[in-house]
């Protein structure tokens, strides 16, 4: 407690308390924070960022009543790395942090502050509702039972989230640390090793399917989809991929209506279109694109109701919402849900090279909107370069925290559109597997890579022998490689991303 108000002491000037603090009324000091953080979408599957094959009004409301980044970044082509960067500040590839299954331990060490963490200090109440994919436990869960470390010591006050992905088992909700619904006599077990004796599977039952894995994806069976890894038992608490949408809107709209009279901060983390996709029956065939599409019209509903949500409660004005997502776009990840087939001209990616797990600019360049109608004028684009990994360190700018210096930059100036130019003068970028790119101005440069994290990447995965230089300006599409033409650039680039391991 002490070190909390010393801490606060230069910035706001005042020894205030922290229950003081508290009871404050919210101010533009203190505006409630909403990060809504999608799964494996990509720059081009937002309307506004120039897409005419799908329509995303509600992605877009953010954008169209705030500031567009066309320079937004996560820090990695996959989930767990990106947002654990998101919740730290800190690169992943220093913590070694890969995707995790379903039965991994908690990654973030409970004594590591986090967003959430540092915003409790002055007073938030602090959510996380939808994907976590942090892991749960000291690695060896008892589904059955409180499962600790999670989310709560990562500095989440109320959670309701899925473990891992929603291809992932265990197919259950787990709220403040307890599996929803669970029947206590009907256990939960789960192995990413073997089966469990009797039970059936994708690869062995794919007549009990109602969507058939086209690679991976065959292990254990429930609501009618084969998974990665296996369980066994906790029937009554096994979720409806098709209600999940309806599940998490329900529970971030509860947790805001329950906390509208103090600043809160949300991380709202959509599980669409990350596969299987399996929305509603009210967004089936919507897109004319298959479920891909669909789920992205599911998810933009969802933000769509979530935006009215703060209207009816007149929160809209003071309450920032940053919207983006995990990663860049993947079309067949393991489902033969005709993503690929149907795609017609839609392009996931917009103008840019690569995908999830790719080392081009895909893999993390990603959709990137912030509103904030006190503070920001809206419909304006930003070209500043910005990271998801910055969002903890200008957040704490903006409620007067000073903060341990990591790898996230104060670039509250950028986030809040004040500077809508430059943003981050470089950004450390990571593919599949710690391959590290370096974003430097207008430049990006992928070293030389032989190392294949992802065997057979569904999408490009950009590495190569040979140094990869582009010129993100101009070439936007990584169509040529200058490195040949640069090698003074290529050898101060290469050295510059060699002093950050
Ligand atoms: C991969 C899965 C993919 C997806 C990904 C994680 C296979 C063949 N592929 O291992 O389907 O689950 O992990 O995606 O199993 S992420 O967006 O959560 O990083
Ligand atoms: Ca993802």
């Amino acid at each position: 407690m002490k070190k909390e108000i010393i801490v606060l002491l230069p910035v706001l000037g005042l020894p205030m308390l922290q229950a003081e603090l508290s009871a404050k009324k919210v101010d533009k000091d203190r505006p409630n924070i909403v990060v809504i953080l999608a799964d494996d979408l990509g720059f081009g599957d937002v309307s506004i960022n120039g897409s005419t094959t799908i329509k995303t009004p509600g992605f877009d409301r953010i954008a169209e009543e705030g500031l567009r980044f066309n320079q937004g970044y996560a820090a990695s082509a996959t989930s767990t790395p990106s947002r654990y960067s998101m919740l730290t500040g800190v690169y992943p590839w220093r913590a070694n942090a890969q995707v995790l299954q379903g039965n991994a331990p908690l990654l973030i060490p409970t004594d590591c502050m986090t967003l959430p963490k540092m915003l409790k200090q002055v007073g938030y109440t602090t959510a996380v509702v939808g994907k976590w994919h942090l892991g749960l436990g000291d690695g060896n869960v008892n589904w059955n039972k409180s499962i600790a470390p999670g989310a709560k010591e990562v500095g989440f006050d109320y959670s309701f989230i899925t473990a891992a992905t929603n291809d992932r088992v265990p197919t259950v909700y787990v709220e403040n640390g307890g599996v929803v619904n669970l029947d206590p006599n009907d256990p939960i077990e789960v192995s990413y090793r073997k089966n469990f004796i009797g039970e059936p599977t994708g690869k062995t039952r794919p007549d009990l399917l109602k969507l058939q894995p086209s690679h991976g994806h065959d292990n254990s069976i429930t609501n009618g989809i084969s998974r990665i890894g296996y369980m066994r038992g906790g029937k009554s608490a096994l979720w409806v991929d098709e209600n999940m949408a309806d599940d998490f809107l329900a529970q971030a709209e509860k947790f805001v209506s329950e906390n509208q009279k103090e600043p809160f901060f949300l991380y709202y983390a959509l599980h669409q279109p990350h596969v299987p996709r399996i929305p509603h029956g009210r967004f089936v065939g919507k897109s004319g694109m298959g479920s891909r599409g669909d789920a992205i019209l599911e998810a933009d509903w969802c933000v769509a109701e979530f935006l009215n949500h703060l209207d009816s409660l007149g929160l809209a004005e003071n309450t920032i919402v940053i919207f983006s997502s995990d990663n860049g776009p993947v079309l067949d990840d393991g489902y033969e849900d005709q993503a690929i087939e149907l795609l017609g001209e839609h392009k996931p990616a917009g103008h840019l090279r690569g995908g999830k797990y790719s080392s081009y600019d895909a893999g993390t360049h990603v959709p990137f909107l912030v509103r904030w109608p006190a503070q920001i004028k809206g419909g304006r684009e930003s070209e500043a370069l910005i990271g998801q990994i910055d969002i903890m360190a200008s957040l704490a700018s903006l409620v007067g925290i000073s903060i341990e210096k990591k790898d996230g930059e104060d670039q509250s100036k950028a986030l809040f559109g004040k500077d809508r130019k430059k943003g981050r003068s470089e950004l450390v970028l990571e593919a599949t597997g710690k391959n590290i790119v370096l974003r430097q101005g207008e430049w990006i440069y992928i070293p030389p890579m032989v190392h294949a994290g992802y065997c057979v990447s569904p999408t490009e995965p950009g590495r190569m022998k040979t140094p990869q230089l582009f010129n993100i300006k101009e070439d936007a599409g990584q169509k040529h490689n200058l490195a040949k033409q640069n090698s003074v650039l290529v050898k101060q680039l290469h050295e510059r991303l060699e002093t950050y391991k």
